[in-house]
């Protein structure tokens, strides 16, 4: 399996994880952009947003919401992301959301 998200799955390569569930898996992101950085990944590959459907992408922002009530970033704000393509500044193509938090964010997004 050449994924590497698909192999933090298979847990083949390690991961801090904060959430699992049949379909869904959430974990630490290795180099966090804000005090919370979780990652939520589908556990069916799917390369970007463009191929997945409403029932796994609704899965995932419910994990989100949560883990951003369970980690304290809810009441303050927080933000969700999901970089797509090349110009959308995906480096991972296994489909994933980041929850970021803890912090100020800035906008636009650079
Ligand atoms: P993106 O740039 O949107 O494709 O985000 C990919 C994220 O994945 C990036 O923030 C760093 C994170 N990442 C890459 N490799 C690993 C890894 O092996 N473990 C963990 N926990 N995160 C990783």
């Amino acid at each position: 399996m050449n994924c590497l998200f698909c192999r933090i799955i298979e847990g083949q390569i390690p991961s801090s994880k904060v959430y699992e569930d049949e379909y869904v898996l959430a974990f630490r992101d290795i180099d966090p952009q804000a005090p919370t950085h979780i990652l939520i990944i589908p556990k069916k590959h799917y390369d970007s947003v463009l191929e997945a459907g409403p029932r796994i992408i609704g899965r995932m922002t419910e994990v989100a919401k949560k883990l951003a009530v369970s980690e304290g970033i809810a009441e303050n704000g927080f933000r969700i992301v999901i970089n797509t393509g090349e110009e959308g500044g995906q480096s991972v193509k296994h489909l994933h959301m980041h929850l970021l938090g803890g912090r100020s964010m800035q906008w636009p997004p650079g």
